[in-house]
C-alpha cells in the first residue's frame, strides 16, 4: 500500500513513521489554513484540535509544514506554535518548497505543497477545508491556484468541502475535468460550496461510505492511469452552513474591496477569508471550522478503510 520513498524529504514524526510501518491509518493536514486562513490565537487551538480529532477516530495526524528550512509530515507542538505565530511565516505553494528549503525559511504549506509532501511521505489521505481554484476574475488576472495542476499529477485522496466559494466554482469544476481529477460527492449529488452545503453545481459520482471511497482509490491504482488525485467533496451540515443570502452579499463586498485595494497573487485568498469573517461577525469562520472538522473526521474514516485493505 505505502509508496516507496524517493527522498528524505519530508522528515516524518515518530508517530507517523510507526503508523506507516504498520499500515495504520494516517491523515495529512495542511498548515496554511492555520497560519494564513484563521485568526490568531484561535488558529493554534484549531490546529491542535484537528490533530486530536484525527486521533479520536483511531488515526494518526501528520500536519505538514516547513520549519527553518526542513519540511515535516507530523509537526510537534513547538513547531505548530511557530507556524501559528504569524511573523515571518511564509505561505508555500509547491513551487515555493525548493527555495524555502534552500533558504532555511519557515512557512505553511498550501494544499498543493501539502499534497506533494504527503505523497512523498507515502501518505494517501489528506483532509483540508476548501481547495484553491479558478478565481472569478480569471480572464483579467489568470489567477488559478496551483492546487489544481498539482492534484492532476499527485496520487492522493483529498477530503474537502468543495472549493472556496470566493472562487469561480463552475470554472474550477471544468478545470478539474480537463485535468482529469476525479470528484466524488460524499452522500450528495451536489458539489459543496465550502461555507454552504451546495454550490449550485452537480457532481457526476456519489459515494455513501468510507469503504466506497477506498474502493475507488484501489480502482485508480489498478487502472494505472496518470497519477492524479481523488477529491472527496464533503458538504458542511446544512445546520452549520453560513446563511446563503448573507454569504452572497458579503462575498460581493469582499470581491469589490479586493479589486479596489489592488490585492493580487497569494494575498487574495487570505484577504477574502478575513474580510468575510469580519463582515459576517465571525459566522463564516464558524462555518469554515465546521466544514474542516467534518472533513478531518471523514479523512480519518477513509484512511481507516484504506489501511484495512492493506
Ligand atoms: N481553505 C481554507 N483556508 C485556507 C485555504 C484553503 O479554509 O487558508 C488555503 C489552502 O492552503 C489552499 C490555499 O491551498 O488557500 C489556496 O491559495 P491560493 O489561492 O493562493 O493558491
Ligand atoms: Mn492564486
Amino acid at each position: 500500500m505505502s509508496q516507496r520513498r524517493a527522498s528524505a524529504v519530508p522528515v516524518l514524526s515518530e508517530e507517523v513513521r510507526e503508523a506507516l510501518a504498520r499500515d495504520r491509518p494516517v491523515v495529512a493536514l495542511e498548515s496554511t489554513i492555520i497560519s494564513h486562513g484563521l485568526p490568531r490565537p484561535r488558529n493554534l487551538a484549531v490546529g491542535l484540535e484537528l490533530e486530536e480529532l484525527v486521533r479520536s477516530q483511531g488515526a494518526v495526524p501528520a500536519t505538514v509544514g516547513v520549519v527553518d528550512g526542513v519540511a515535516y509530515a507530523g509537526l510537534d507542538k513547538a513547531q505548530l506554535e511557530r507556524l501559528a505565530g504569524g511573523a515571518g511565516v511564509r505561505k508555500l505553494g509547491h513551487r515555493d518548497l525548493a527555495p524555502a528549503l534552500a533558504a532555511g525559511a519557515t512557512g505553511a504549506t498550501t494544499v498543493s505543497a501539502t499534497a506533494l509532501l504527503a505523497a512523498r511521505a507515502g501518505l494517501r489521505v489528506f483532509a483540508t477545508g476548501g481547495l484553491g481554484g479558478v478565481h472569478r476574475e480569471w480572464t483579467r488576472t489568470q489567477d488559478e491556484s496551483a492546487d489544481l495542476s498539482l492534484l492532476a499529477r499527485t496520487r492522493i485522496t483529498v477530503v474537502c468541502a468543495g472549493v472556496k466559494s470566493i472562487l469561480d466554482v463552475p470554472a474550477t469544476l471544468q478545470r478539474l475535468e480537463t485535468l482529469g481529477v476525479g470528484v466524488l460527492g460524499y452522500g450528495t449529488r451536489r458539489f459543496p460550496g465550502f461555507y454552504l452545503a451546495d454550490s449550485g453545481e452537480a457532481v457526476d459520482w456519489t459515494v455513501e461510505g468510507p469503504e466506497e471511497v477506498a474502493a475507488v482509490m484501489a480502482a485508480q491504482d489498478a487502472l494505472g492511469g496518470p497519477d492524479s488525485a481523488l477529491l472527496v467533496a464533503n458538504p458542511v451540515a446544512e445546520a452549520e452552513q453560513l446563511d446563503p443570502d448573507l454569504h452572497d452579499r458579503v462575498l460581493a463586498e469582499g470581491l469589490a474591496a479586493c479589486r479596489e485595494r489592488g490585492i493580487t497573487g497569494q494575498a487574495v485568498t487570505p484577504f477574502l477569508l478575513d474580510f468575510l469573517a469580519g463582515a459576517t461577525g465571525g459566522a463564516s469562520l464558524e462555518a469554515n471550522l465546521a466544514a474542516v472538522r467534518g472533513n478531518v473526521r471523514l479523512g480519518a474514516a477513509i484512511a481507516g478503510a484504506w489501511a484495512a485493505r492493506a
